[in-house]
């Protein structure tokens, strides 16, 4: 997946989980090299179920590893319930006491106080007080993807039941009560943004769409993983006649 080296994002994969052993031994990597930099990964409820967050956990709290480990509760794995996920255990937050990971629950729809978890959590990871893991109670409104229909399992109008609220939603009304934004400004700043956001999109397609035509060569799945290609590979290729 996509990365950035310029500016730290480093590239997680599409399998679930790995994303959280990935960014802990980043941490642990820059704290061995007396680097200040700290490492902060993300993880849905459902994925918490895969072992790689326990085994993430455990160097986490070995090695008081510089890192913040967010878990997305959104209530839903694709068709999943978070119940499934999350057992017997009464939040995903406690899981992180048995490591002696000190481990909070955040409304993930109030802005603020996202902010301000995060913060605290980054301070104490760029002091040397090591890993801290945060769970964020959100919902997710819409399908798990394009090709999702959640009405097949879930009740159609749940997400308007959600008590916590559109977050955008919440935090404008906050800025507007204490004077420090207004309806007009939100208006014209949400024009801004999707004037930005078109013109980002024509930019990109100048590369190419499904659509157009302008696919890139099977050959390129072979490139940029191995600084050398094992023989193996080197034989798919020729026999795709690459
Ligand atoms: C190891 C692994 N198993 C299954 C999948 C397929 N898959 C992709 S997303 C997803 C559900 C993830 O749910 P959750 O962890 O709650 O994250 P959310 O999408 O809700 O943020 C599944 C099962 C995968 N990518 N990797
Ligand atoms: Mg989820």
């Amino acid at each position: 997946m996509y990365s950035s080296m310029d500016h730290g994002f480093f590239t997680i994969s599409g399998n679930l989980g790995t994303q959280y052993i990935q960014a802990v031994g980043w941490a642990m990597a820059s704290a061995i090299a007396g680097d200040t930099r700290i490492a902060s990964a993300w993880i849905g409820d459902g994925a918490t179920a895969e072992s790689d967050f326990y085994s993430a956990m455990v160097f986490a709290s070995t090695y008081n590893a510089p890192v913040i480990l967010n878990i997305v509760n959104n209530q839903w794995a694709i068709s999943t319930f978070q119940g499934f996920a999350r057992g017997n255990a009464v939040t995903f937050a406690e899981r992180g006491h048995g490591f002696g990971i000190p481990s909070l629950r955040v409304d993930g729809n109030d802005y603020l106080a996202v902010h301000a978890v995060a913060k605290w959590a980054a301070e104490r990871a760029r002091s040397g007080h090591g890993p801290t893991l945060i769970e964020h109670v959100t919902y997710r409104a819409g399908g798990h993807s394009t090709s999702d229909d959640p009405s097949a399992y879930r009740a159609k109008e749940e997400f308007s039941a959600w008590p916590l609220g559109d977050p955008i939603d919440r935090l404008k009304r906050h800025l507007i009560t204490i004077g420090e934004w207004s309806e007009e400004r939100h208006t014209q700043a949400l024009a801004e943004i999707s004037d930005t956001v078109r013109k980002a999109q024509k930019e990109a397609e100048k590369n190419g769409t499904l659509g157009s035509g302008a696919h890139p060569s099977p050959a390129e799945m072979f490139d940029d993983v191995y600084a050398e290609m094992p023989p193996h590979l080197r034989a798919q290729r020729q026999a795709g006649g690459f």
